[in-house]
């Protein structure tokens, strides 16, 4: 079998000096105020600190099967991109790249998959849900947390900020590292799951039992506030949400409906719990989701008008990315080439 990949410049100094970071997220559609809060605004907070990696996970997407259309694949993909830059990831500090660009992470998958018994991925809850609702069922959808690992093992990341729904992929990803490291010698660090401590999981505001979702969202007004929803959509959602019958506002007391709203609202404006109670002391449920409304309208806006920006320039976009895998490979690539010796390929 010829060669695929190999190591072709060693890592720059720096690159090795501060702890590494990778997050991505699937090019299924158009983001949602769930994915800022647990995943993006954490990244963007956390960018000086770590060498960054963001991808956007499209190989994940071809688990889905309605996503299956390749010009809206490429569509989302870039728009994905688009909206991590718009949403505060500075490329100048963190690197960018579309997880297709770079190839070493599907040949890291299939050796980590050959490591990693088969009953470890049908335990898997996401496999579960999503196998139980499509009639034929993808290999590649019980197959996604050996990608997954690999996107992560690929660049010997240290943490992995993402919303809590993630975390059991998490932990398959250090039971896969460590399967590799006892079969084939220390080689791999395990990895560490980064939550908000508040807003790690953003519920559907139509359904506050269900987690807000973008294949949700796709079939449901009213289940999500999308980043890219005018103030009139979002005043809709946010006016409808499920509340109850009652009009305290105390955290620890809410209702699941009633704590979604002030998570939402906790991390969008950086008050304390006790500040925001206090300022909706008396005040009813009505006047929590009218400042809510504001609060997210006023987040989005200039995250809007810099996607709308990025979009119209094609050519950027199509360069900032390309140079983004190019950075990415170089670590990826080298830690292939460390694996094909220590796995004797
Ligand atoms: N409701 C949420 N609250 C907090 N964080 C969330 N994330 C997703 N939903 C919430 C986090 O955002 C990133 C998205 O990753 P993904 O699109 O690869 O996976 P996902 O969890 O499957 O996202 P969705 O929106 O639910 O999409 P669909 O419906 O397409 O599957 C991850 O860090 C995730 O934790």
């Amino acid at each position: 079998m010829s060669v695929i990949v190999q190591a072709q410049e060693t890592l720059q100094p720096e690159i090795v000096s501060k702890k590494t970071v990778l997050s991505g997220i699937q090019s299924t559609g158009i983001l949602h105020i769930g994915n800022y809060v647990g995943a993006l605004s954490l990244w963007a907070a956390n960018q000086s600190q770590y060498n960054n990696l963001f991808m956007v996970a499209n190989l994940h997407t071809l688990t889905v099967p309605e996503a299956l259309n390749p010009t809206e694949l490429r569509r989302k993909s870039r728009e994905v991109a688009a909206l991590y830059i718009a949403c505060g990831i500075d490329p100048g500090e963190s690197i960018i790249f579309l997880q297709s660009d770079v190839p070493a992470h599907t040949y890291l998958a299939w050796i980590l998959g050959c490591c990693t018994p088969v009953g470890w991925l049908e335990r898997m809850t996401q496999y579960k849900v999503k196998a139980a609702a499509q009639e034929t069922v993808g290999s590649g959808l019980l197959n996604y947390p050996t990608l997954q690992a690999a996107d992560i093992l690929i660049y010997k990341a240290n943490y992995v900020p993402v919303g809590d729904d993630q975390n059991q992929h998490l932990e398959i990803t250090r039971d896969i590292a460590q399967r590799f490291n006892h079969l084939f010698g220390e080689y791999f660090p395990l990895p560490e799951t980064l939550n908000r401590r508040s807003g790690a999981r953003i519920m559907g505001l139509d359904d506050p039992a269900q987690k807000m979702s973008k294949s949700i969202a796709a079939k449901k007004q009213g289940h999500a506030v999308a980043l890219l929803d005018s103030p009139a959509t979002i005043k809709k959602a946010i006016m409808g949400a499920v509340t109850d019958a009652g009009g305290e506002i105390q955290f620890a007391t809410a209702s699941p409906g009633v704590k979604n709203l002030l998570v939402l609202y906790e991390v969008l404006s950086g008050d304390s719990q006790s500040a925001i109670e206090a300022h909706f002391a008396g005040k009813g449920y009505g006047a929590l989701k009218r400042e809510l409304v504001d609060l997210v309208v006023a987040t989005l806006q200039p995250i809007q008008d810099k996607f709308y920006k990025l979009m119209d320039d094609e050519q950027g976009l199509n360069e900032l990315l390309s140079a983004g895998a190019a950075k990415a490979s170089l670590i990826a690539n080298q830690t292939v080439a460390d694996v094909r010796q220590l796995v004797g390929v």
